[in-house]
């Protein structure tokens, strides 16, 4: 069995970061491994939260690890609270990556074109340099926008959005991803790797849940693991995140909980099953 660690906040509630990617990359029959960033006692859409820093325990938990000889067949990151964070985690993904083993890190900076409150005006800066020598990232057009130095755009055009992703990827990724990319009335992602784009829409609903990202990064890299190629991870990713939010969208407390994927986490073990009994058959 493959082992990974995801290095991300944990929220006791609301269904995001820690508790979206343990859940998710389980059903793609992963161990994952999680360090917390930070423990609050639920997100921070939430009107109030409780959050305890957990910087400084990075270090001694890495040192632990290595005393231990653990190691990891992939790493993904999320929500890093500060730039002192972003240097932490670059030095244990430095001596924690082994060849072959896969980055995933979700550039996590904004939304609906505004940085996150917490965050420093360096930060974009910070995280450029970061994702350089990852295997994939996911930006949302926000993000995406932040690393490539544009200004804010809600609604690029394909030719801009790959154009951004051809910007991402000449930054040192080998498969850049932008969530929540719209078109003709849908939503989805649209990726490039190798020179080559790849794209998945889903009808698009008005619903607005925190743990959307974290959701399709954990799929992304599931799928991945399990051994689809890029476009046919996107896809599953997309699809995905569309069944969970479909589902998020009839749930009376949607605003606060969360993406609900839970229910519907065996239509994602499905569609693995079904890309793995395709590439066998092929
Ligand atoms: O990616 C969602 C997320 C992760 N972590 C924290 C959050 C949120 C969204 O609100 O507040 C702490």
């Amino acid at each position: 069995m493959k082992r990974i660690v995801t290095i991300q906040d944990f929220s006791c509630v609301g269904s995001c970061s820690l508790t979206a990617a343990i859940p998710v990359l389980s059903a793609a029959g992963v161990e994952c491994c999680g360090i917390p960033t930070a423990l609050l006692s639920n997100h921070t859409g939430f009107p109030t939260f409780y959050s305890i820093d957990l910087t400084n325990e990075l270090h001694p938990i890495s040192e632990q690890l290595k005393r231990e000889h653990i190691d990891f067949d992939g790493i993904y990151t999320g929500y890093i609270a500060s730039a002192e964070q972003i240097e932490l985690i670059g030095e244990f993904i430095r001596q924690f990556r082994k060849p072959g083993a896969l980055l995933l890190i979700d550039p996590v900076m904004g939304d609906n074109g505004k940085m996150y409150a917490a965050l420093t005006d360096d930060y974009p800066e910070r995280m450029r340099r970061f994702i350089a020598g990852a295997d994939i990232i996911t930006p949302n057009i926000t993000e995406a926008c932040l690393l490539t130095g544009r200004s804010f755009n809600p609604c690029p055009t394909l030719h801009e959005a790959k154009e951004m992703l051809t910007e991402l990827c000449s930054m040192g990724v080998r498969f850049a991803v932008i969530t929540g990319f719209s078109e003709k009335g849908q939503l989805g992602a649209v990726g490039c790797y190798d020179g080559k784009f790849a794209e998945c829409l889903t009808p698009k609903r008005d619903v607005a849940c925190s743990g959307t990202g974290d959701v399709f990064a954990s799929a992304l890299m599931g799928a991945v693991l399990r051994g689809a190629d890029f476009p046919q991870a996107l896809e599953i990713a997309t699809k995905f995140t569309y069944t969970a939010v479909d589902c998020t969208a009839s749930a009376p407390d949607r605003r606060f909980y969360g993406i609900h994927f839970q229910p519907v986490l065996g239509e994602y073990i499905k569609m693995l099953s079904e890309a793995e009994t395709r590439r066998s058959d092929a």
